[in-house]
């Protein structure tokens, strides 16, 4: 089976994301590295924030049939560059996070997320209330098989 790779700031929600979407619950360990599992290539945010790790997540992306790229429904302000997502050589879609949250505003984040992700589908999701997970995994897992 192929892979996605899930990227985005730090603490965007990218690990607990995953857990949802293959299944499980709660609140996810810090990711130190690329970490492999099932049908998910999970990245640490520090490598979507800092140009000097880009280089690895393009090298990774080539193993990935599409980048998912994560945006905090809570965030106010952009942490990743203008058309980050066309660097990469396979298609990328969107999922805004913590939708959950009180201070979640969809609207600011598909904002934000459009200009980082430029085309490409958007799906509002929270791994508290499960909004949205069974679609996004439903158009993740129709990429990967
Ligand atoms: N309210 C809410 N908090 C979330 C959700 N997903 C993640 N978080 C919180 O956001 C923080 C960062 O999550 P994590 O998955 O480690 O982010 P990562 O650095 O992108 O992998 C943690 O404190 C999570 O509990 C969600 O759907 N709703
Ligand atoms: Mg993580």
């Amino acid at each position: 089976m192929r892979k996605i790779m899930i990227v985005g700031a730090v603490a965007a929600g990218k690990s607990t994301l995953i857990k949802a979407l293959l299944g499980e619950q709660g609140p996810a360990a810090k990711t130190q590295s690329l970490l492999y599992r099932d049908w998910t290539i999970d990245t640490p945010g520090e490598y979507s924030e800092n140009p000097l790790f880009y280089r690895s997540l393009m090298a990774t992306s080539h193993e990935a049939a599409a980048v998912l790229l994560v945006q905090d429904a809570t965030r106010e302000r952009q942490s990743l560059p203008p058309g980050f997502a066309g660097g990469f050589p396979v298609p990328a879609l969107g999922a805004v996070t913590k939708s959950d949250h009180p201070k979640a505003d969809a609207e600011r984040a598909v904002k934000l997320l459009r200009q980082s992700l430029g085309q490409g589908e958007i799906v509002l999701t929270s791994a508290r209330s499960l909004q949205g997970i069974d679609e996004l995994r439903e158009k993740l897992l129709a990429i990967v098989r």
